[in-house]
């Protein structure tokens, strides 16, 4: 399958506030940089198209983008530029969601972590990342229109990743949801229903947030159960959809510690409930921080589970955008992506 993914990618950088401190972000240049030198030995590597904002706005609400877009020229221009923005204040519960005029009160009103800050390169990095995600659907469309017999697939090289992000707000590394700008490109083709199977560590807030009110876009994830595991306020097993998209959601946390069998039992369950759905195409939001040594993750799947994993998503047999999202072990990182999209495109 083909890659989607430009350099542009890797300029962005932040921080986030861990044990108390703010540090330099997991969430590294170097991790787009390796994965991409590893594919680009095995892979046709396909530059990303000029992001598409009308796309992002189906998704997104156009206010919060353009924030986005404008947010580190007005942190520069209030003389703050030698510093990252970041929000310290938000609208928790009990107090009201409204949209403050300052930059510091919609740095909040827009996220819900203080673990992204936004930077001088963050905003053309997140758009590029999405264009990736964008590309790869338009890719698996053509190909399927082309090719109709034969499932088309396509990795778009996301970073920084997206699943965390919601309508109108980042956090957890994430500023744009690739995967659900992925879908919603697959939806506006001739894919009348779309599944996202969500494999990251992490429970994939945003996109369920997104699709929640829609029977057209099926999400399902497995991750760390909410109960001790970021985004802690989203990922319960009770949370199934709701209005149009009532029994469209499904979630199933794991405890910390998983390991492979149970973790494959898992994976089994999701794929079954996708097939159920009867999807035209599938969206992976394909995060690797279940492996063994990621460093904020405490799933052990060992580097020879991810072949394993490639192929069961390719038995779907569905036109498939797959879009990077987590993997922190740098050092693992890209032989775990690499290792996924060859076992996926083993099948058959
Ligand atoms: C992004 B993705 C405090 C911990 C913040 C955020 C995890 C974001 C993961 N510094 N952890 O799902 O891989
Ligand atoms: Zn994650």
């Amino acid at each position: 399958m083909d890659v989607v993914y430009s350099p542009a990618q890797t300029l962005h950088h932040a921080f986030e506030l861990d044990g108390g401190q703010l540090v330099v972000s997991w969430e590294s240049p170097i991790r787009a940089v390796r994965v991409a030198e590893r594919l680009a030995e095995s892979h046709v590597m396909v530059e990303p198209d000029p992001f598409d904002r009308d796309l992002a706005e189906q998704v997104h609400d156009a206010e919060y983008v353009e924030f986005l877009t404008l947010c580190w020229d007005r942190w520069s221009a209030e003389g703050r530029g030698a510093t990252q923005a970041m929000g310290f204040t938000w609208p928790a519960t009990g107090l009201r969601d409204v949209r403050p005029g300052t930059l510091d009160g919609q740095l909040g009103y827009y996220s819900f972590a203080a673990d992204c800050s936004i930077g001088p390169d963050t905003w053309n990095s997140v758009a590029i990342s999405a264009a990736a995600a964008q590309t790869a659907a338009r890719l698996v469309a053509e190909r399927t229109e082309t090719e109709p017999d034969r499932p088309a697939a396509t990795f778009a090289l996301c970073r920084p990743p997206g699943h965390h992000a919601g309508r109108r707000q980042f956090g957890g590394y994430c500023y744009l949801n690739n995967a659900a700008i992925a879908a919603q490109a697959l939806r506006n083709r001739a894919f009348e229903r779309v599944a996202v199977l969500d494999i990251d560590y992490h429970h994939g807030n945003g996109t369920q947030s997104i699709f929640y009110e829609r029977a057209d876009v099926a999400f399902c994830s497995i991750h760390a159960d909410p109960v001790e595991e970021f985004p802690y306020f989203s990922g319960f097993a009770d949370e199934t959809g709701s209005d149009h998209g009532d029994g469209h959601n499904l979630n199933l946390p794991l405890p910390p510690g998983t390991g492979p069998s149970e973790w494959m039992a898992t994976l089994d369950r999701a794929i079954d409930w996708v097939r159920d759905h009867d999807p035209d195409a599938v969206v992976i939001s394909a995060g690797v921080d279940t492996h063994e040594n990621d460093p904020i993750s405490t799933f052990k799947l060992p580097t020879p589970v991810y072949p394993t994993i490639g192929t069961r998503l390719a038995s779907l047999a569905l036109p498939t955008v797959l879009v990077m999202e987590g993997g922190y072990a740098t050092d693992e990182l890209a032989e775990n992506v690499a290792g996924l999209l060859h076992g996926f495109e083993s099948f058959g």
